[in-house]
């Protein structure tokens, strides 16, 4: 169970904690072996270290590229302790057992994330320093692996509690983190070499990625969560710098996504637009002349439903509109950038996370998504297909106006971020009613309308804002119901994908009643 600690092999490329470690280990009576810039840095302290060239007889050759990889070290990491024939073989060759591997890889990731160029990413991809991991981690009956410099505390009191020795348990809680270092490795190598080469199929690319956070809890609190990234560099919730609040929760990251991948979607140089988000799900959206009007368009569209809300913008938050948001309780504010007049008005509410993330991402950019199931999950590209790039087909009798197309393109270009089913009524480039996530798209356009109605009187207003308003659905209306229930609402346009073997009736039925009706020809469902 217990495992004496005589001889540790270091080799790290983060030298965080090195050498509070190296001491730590050298006085609980530990002898150090290390490869070059690691031992280079222990001995300049003062702390004796062995070279690994010393043990394998053999020169670190090829910049490096074979430092560690020779049988003096594997047989080391590998040997059963209490094999006979393994004994011999140490005896034979002269390997003496190497008991802790303290490893961190060349950093893959970060010189990906920083946008290095192709061999200099190619030259980050760790050979040796993986193979070591694995193989201590494989023996974790004899062996300490710590690929983690925030698990060197943890070593250094196990270690003196223990008289110099580690507990079984401990071993295999390391070899278990080791393997999940390794394979978020490779993945991360799979994924770059996927994207560098434009694969956007998922035949080339393994799914990993690096725990970045252990959140408090996860949806609910009683689930465990936490924060892997994956070394995407685009603007987003996981590259943001978090300029001040409480940590994000589960919930938070995941609405922060939906609402800055929606507000993405509109071009800063076309206009100014805010999104507000519940549940994953927009509870307003508007364009205006500021990024001020935006939010107060976006916030009259369900101001009961935004209060918690997590706010994305598309431009610079100014104090103009920090000013209004902040009268609202709101969870996180999300920007390419703040002023800092804004951020000295957020700064007044300590809780609101305010997140700025240097630009926005490219909604046409590819990539990848995935959804867990039950024994698995389900991968898919990313649905980077935007309305302005779609053959719009008006394909009722009249052609909508100049105003009402406007409309309709900014509904279609919201509802993509509404889950399915989702109905969208937009006026003014504001949405005035959204229907999400019902199981049949008749109920989805029946809240659309009761929500415009709701707003009304909250505003004090004589007739829902629906009344000339335009609708968009993020799939075909399979049947003509769906449509009449818009009419109804007093919307005089429509867009949809069509494509439903009913769409004769109910483009009949738009006709019958003056509606102008836009196929898109594409489907944005979202689950
Ligand atoms: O170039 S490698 O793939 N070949 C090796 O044999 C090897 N051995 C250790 N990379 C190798 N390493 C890595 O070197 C370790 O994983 C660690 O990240 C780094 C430490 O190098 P240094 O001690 O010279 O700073």
């Amino acid at each position: 169970n217990f495992v004496k600690a005589r001889r540790a092999l270091l080799s790290v490329s983060d030298k965080t904690g090195l050498l509070d470690l190296a001491r730590a280990l050298v006085e609980a009576g530990v002898e150090l072996v290390s490869t070059g810039g690691t031992a280079k840095t222990i001995a300049q302290a003062g702390i004796p270290v062995k070279d690994v060239s010393d043990i394998t007889g053999f020169p670190e050759i090829m910049d490096g590229r074979v430092k560690t990889l020779h049988p003096s070290i594997h047989g080391g990491l590998l040997a059963i302790r209490d094999d006979a024939e393994h004994v011999a073989a140490m005896e034979a060759h002269n390997i003496g057992a190497i008991d802790i591997a303290i490893i961190n890889l060349y950093p893959f990731e970060e010189v990906r994330a920083a946008g290095g160029d192709y061999a200099a990413i190619v030259e980050n991809i760790d050979i040796g320093g993986p193979a070591m991991v694995r193989a201590s981690a494989k023996n974790h009956a004899y062996v300490t692996t710590v690929t983690d410099p925030a698990d060197y505390p943890r070593l250094i009191e196990t270690l003196s509690a223990n008289d110099g020795a580690t507990p079984y348990r401990f071993r295999q809680e390391l070899a278990a983190k080791a393997y999940a270092r390794t394979a978020a490795y490779d993945a991360a190598i799979s994924g770059w070499f996927a994207d560098a080469l434009e694969l956007q199929d998922p035949t080339w690319r393994a799914f990993g990625g690096k725990l970045e956070t252990v959140m408090r809890y996860g949806e609910n609190p009683h689930q465990k969560a936490g924060f892997y990234v994956n070394g995407d560099k685009r603007p987003g919730v996981a590259t943001a710098r978090q300029l001040q609040g409480k940590q994000l929760s589960y919930n938070n990251v995941n609405d922060t996504d939906a609402a800055f991948e929606l507000v993405a979607e509109f071009d800063p140089a076309r206009t100014a637009a805010v999104a507000i988000i519940k549940h994953a799900n927009p509870c307003g959206v508007a364009e205006g002349a500021t990024l001020k009007e935006a939010y107060l368009s976006a916030l009259a569209c369900d101001p009961v439903s935004a209060f918690g809300g997590i706010i994305a913008l598309n431009g610079l938050l100014d104090a103009e509109a920090a000013e209004e948001i902040v009268k609202t309780f709101t969870e996180v504010i999300i920007a390419p950038d703040a002023s800092p007049e804004a951020a000295a008005i957020v700064a007044a509410k300590k809780n609101l996370r305010l997140l700025v993330t240097g630009g926005l991402p490219d909604p046409r950019a590819t990539g990848m998504m995935v959804k867990s199931v039950a024994g698995g999950m389900l991968v898919q590209s990313r649905d980077n297909s935007i309305v302005d790039d779609l053959d719009l087909r008006v394909v009722t009798k009249r052609a909508p106006s100049d105003k009402e197309m406007a409309d309709l393109a900014f509904a279609f270009r919201v509802a993509k971020h509404v889950k399915s089913n989702a109905i969208v009524y937009a006026r003014d480039l504001a949405t005035v009613g959204i229907g999400a996530g019902q199981m049949s798209r008749v109920d989805s356009s029946r809240i659309a309308a009761r929500k415009a109605l709701d707003a009304m009187e909250a505003a004090g207003l004589g007739e829902p804002l629906t009344m000339g308003s335009v609708v968009a659905s993020d799939a075909f209306f399979p049947f003509a119901d769906g449509l009449l229930a818009a009419v109804e609402a007093g919307a005089t346009a429509v867009i949809q994908p069509g494509g439903s073997m009913r769409d004769d009736e109910v483009i009949a039925a738009a006709d019958e009643h003056g509606i102008a009706m836009v196929f898109t020809g594409t489907r944005h469902f979202r689950h």
